[in-house]
């Protein structure tokens, strides 16, 4: 601030004001289960009313969905996946035929024999080696979450905390939109500036859709899965899913529909990522070039050179000559019609389920946006 003359920050403020006046409109993007509707729902945590009471009632069926999806396909997997799993205990045999002949989807009614069989299930020791390992198949990140709180969610009087809630996976088929205010610090002028935030499908058969809210979108909060290095995707278990994450960022860097959009990435699920790494997953088996990448930053340990091996991917796509792009055509409007002018991408490290890590990441997202604005106005 302190070279700043007075008459230029007056300017600035004026500028931001009455810029600010009018509604900034962010939109979330990133595969599926990158983590954009967890996004939403810390928006609603931190900047409108949270959950009622009645709001938390109406998600047990869908936590207790994310259960029976859950056990159900863990057991499903331990005679397909090579080598394949045994039972540790003979009488698990019963409980997982029990499970496995119920199906995986709704309707069931939870009755008490239900969540002893998962209870019985869960605790077999093959069925855990077998979760270990789901890597190899694909399973929701909340298994263990909630399996592991099996003995709370049955109860008949259970009602899901905020974190339940931020854990319960949905998978997101429509365009939905949440409005929230946010008090501008001082430095930018003060008062209070609006938001409109848009969730979208993160599945290939999604995006399609996508093109429908591109136009007037100030920002982009592009979400990648950073735990995603060893997943295969869920539309097709050939393609690595934090690759296809890289694809569609550069899509939609290139993009011709949102060329004017600010770009702010979130490297998520940074706790998954360093629980995987502290547990020996090895990047280099999906992403050879790890091998001799060497970061600028120093690094304490291997998760830091993970992360800025994701973050660096990030700038090595932004920093790429345009002529030299295709269209990999993951988002309509990909295709390349004239050069767009280079951008700035910041880049975040988050964890969506953490309420205080999000508060912290948005008031630097908040002055993101804010300098664009005031930038993009002279
Ligand atoms: N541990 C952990 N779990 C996360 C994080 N972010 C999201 N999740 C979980 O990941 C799952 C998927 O998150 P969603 O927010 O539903 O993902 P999405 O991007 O909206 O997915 P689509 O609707 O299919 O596009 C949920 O169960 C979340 O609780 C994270 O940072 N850490
Ligand atoms: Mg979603």
């Amino acid at each position: 601030m302190g070279c700043k003359s007075k008459k230029k920050e007056d300017k600035d403020h004026e500028l931001y004001s009455k810029k600010f006046m009018g509604t900034q409109k962010l939109l979330l993007l990133g595969t599926g289960e990158s983590g954009k509707s967890t996004i939403i729902k810390q928006m609603k945590i931190l900047h409108v009313n949270g959950f009622s009471e009645s709001e938390k009632k109406e998600k047990i069926p869908n936590i207790r969905q994310n259960i029976r999806e859950s056990i159900y396909d863990i057991l499903s997997h331990m005679n397909t996946i090579n080598p394949p799993e045994q039972l540790e205990k003979e009488e698990s045999k019963t409980a997982v035929e029990y499970i496995l002949q119920l199906g995986p989807k709704e309707p069931i009614e939870y009755t008490d024999e239900y969540f002893d069989q998962v209870d019985i299930a869960w605790r077999d020791e093959g069925v855990k080696k077998t979760f270990r390992r789901s890597n190899e198949y694909q399973l929701i990140d909340s298994a263990e979450y909630f399996l592991d709180r099996l003995h709370i969610i049955r109860k008949t009087d259970y009602i899901p905390t905020v974190e339940d809630i931020l854990y319960c996976r949905v998978k997101t088929v429509s365009i939905s939109k949440i409005e929230f205010e946010v008090q501008v610090p001082k430095s930018f002028g003060g008062g209070m500036a609006e938001f409109w935030m848009y969730d979208v499908g993160g599945q290939r058969g999604e995006r399609k859709k996508w093109i429908k809210i591109f136009s007037g979108i100030e920002t982009i909060l592009f979400l990648i899965a950073a735990s995603d290095f060893d997943l295969t995707l869920r539309e097709d278990n050939k393609i690595n899913r934090l690759q296809e994450s890289f694809n569609l960022f550069e899509d939609i860097y290139w993009n011709q529909f949102v060329r004017d959009a600010g770009l702010i990435v979130f490297l998520n699920k940074q706790d998954v990522l360093k629980r995987k790494i502290q547990q020996g997953g090895n990047m280099t088996e999906y992403f050879p070039e790890y091998s001799d990448y060497v970061p600028k930053e120093s690094c304490e340990n291997e998760y830091d050179k993970a992360k800025l091996f994701m973050k660096h991917k990030i700038e090595e796509i932004s920093a790429k000559n345009p002529v030299t792009i295709e269209n990999i055509g993951l988002v309509p409007g990909s295709n390349i019609l004239e050069t767009v002018s280079a951008r700035t991408v910041y880049t975040h490290f988050t964890i969506a389920t953490d309420t205080r890590n999000i508060r912290t990441v948005f008031d630097s997202v908040h002055q993101n946006i804010l300098q664009k604005n005031i930038r993009s106005l002279y």
